[in-house]
């Protein structure tokens, strides 16, 4: 598939998808939205992988939504452009595979809510992150004022959310934004050994984790107690290899192989 704004690669078991227009910062309109859902749709290369990176070239991981674009807006091209933008971050968050950020750079608005929808951010130690819309008269469009406050609790958000300022990549990782920090120059490489020891673990597992964690936030903790238990017998079922794998690799002190 040939793609004008992104870049893929397969390192093993593990993808690389690189957002690549960097003369913008990488900044989202409707063209890369587009090849980023085509990506996402293509089965085949998904089940080739068993864990994702996603990054930006260049000095940015995303500056946002494009600004230049949305000048021309109208109602309906904004309302289209929010729903294109919604099924590509629900699609990210939708894999059954994990899903690592790499934040090599600014993380601004739509950038960071693209980073919000993978499912852990590392990010560089030099690396801006922010939601500035409220400084253009506009608030996160992406779902990201529901997914930033399920990530680190209302008042963190609406800091985040209210001042507009961004934060430098360590009060992010104390805000909780960012799970690691990496020097500038290793933020990949630190990302890839992340997703190599996922790579290494039951894909049911991990699969089975994050629909756990997003459909639970969604629901009472009574229900989502039920659904883990209902799940968790469900993998003492007959034909669940790796649950087997797992538990008689253990006792046969051995590697399991998934
Ligand atoms: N959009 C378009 N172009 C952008 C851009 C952006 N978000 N950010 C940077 N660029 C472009 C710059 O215009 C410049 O292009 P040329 O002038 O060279 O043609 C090029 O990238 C390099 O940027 P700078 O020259 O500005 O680079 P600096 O290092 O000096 O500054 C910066 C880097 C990140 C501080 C600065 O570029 C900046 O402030 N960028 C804007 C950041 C920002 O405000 N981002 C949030 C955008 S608002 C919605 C859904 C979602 C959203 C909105 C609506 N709906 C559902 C309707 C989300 C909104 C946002 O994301």
């Amino acid at each position: 598939m040939h793609f004008n704004y992104l870049k893929f690669e397969k390192r093993g078991k593990i993808g690389i998808l690189t957002l690549n227009r960097p003369e913008a910062l990488n900044a989202l309109n409707k063209d890369v939205f587009k090849e980023l859902s085509c990506f996402l749709e293509d089965r085949e290369t998904i089940q080739s992988i068993r864990v994702l990176v996603v990054t930006g070239e260049g000095k940015a991981f995303v500056a946002g939504a494009d600004i230049k674009a949305m000048q021309e807006y109208s109602p309906q091209m904004a309302y289209d452009f929010s729903e294109i933008g919604k099924v590509v971050f629900d699609q990210i968050a939708n894999l059954e595979i994990p899903v690592i950020a790499a934040i090599n750079g600014f993380a601004l608005g739509g950038g960071l809510e693209l980073a919000l929808s993978c499912d852990i951010r590392v990010a560089s130690e030099k690396a801006r992150l922010g939601l500035p819309e409220v400084n253009l008269g506009l608030i996160p469009g992406f779902n990201g004022t529901q997914r930033l406050p399920r990530l680190v609790g209302a008042g963190n958000a609406m800091y985040l959310m209210m001042l507009g300022e961004g934060v430098t990549a360590a009060e992010a990782y104390q805000l909780g934004v960012v799970q690691k920090l990496a020097p500038p120059e290793s933020v990949l490489e630190i990302s890839l050994e992340l997703a190599e020891k996922m790579a290494s673990k039951s894909p049911n597992a991990l699969r089975l984790i994050k629909l756990m964690v997003r459909e639970g936030l969604e629901l009472s903790s009574e229900d989502a107690g039920k659904m883990e238990s209902k799940e968790f017998g469900r993998l003492f079922k007959e034909d669940q290899k790796e649950r087997k794998e797992g538990i008689d690799a253990f006792l046969e002190k051995r590697k399991p192989n998934w």
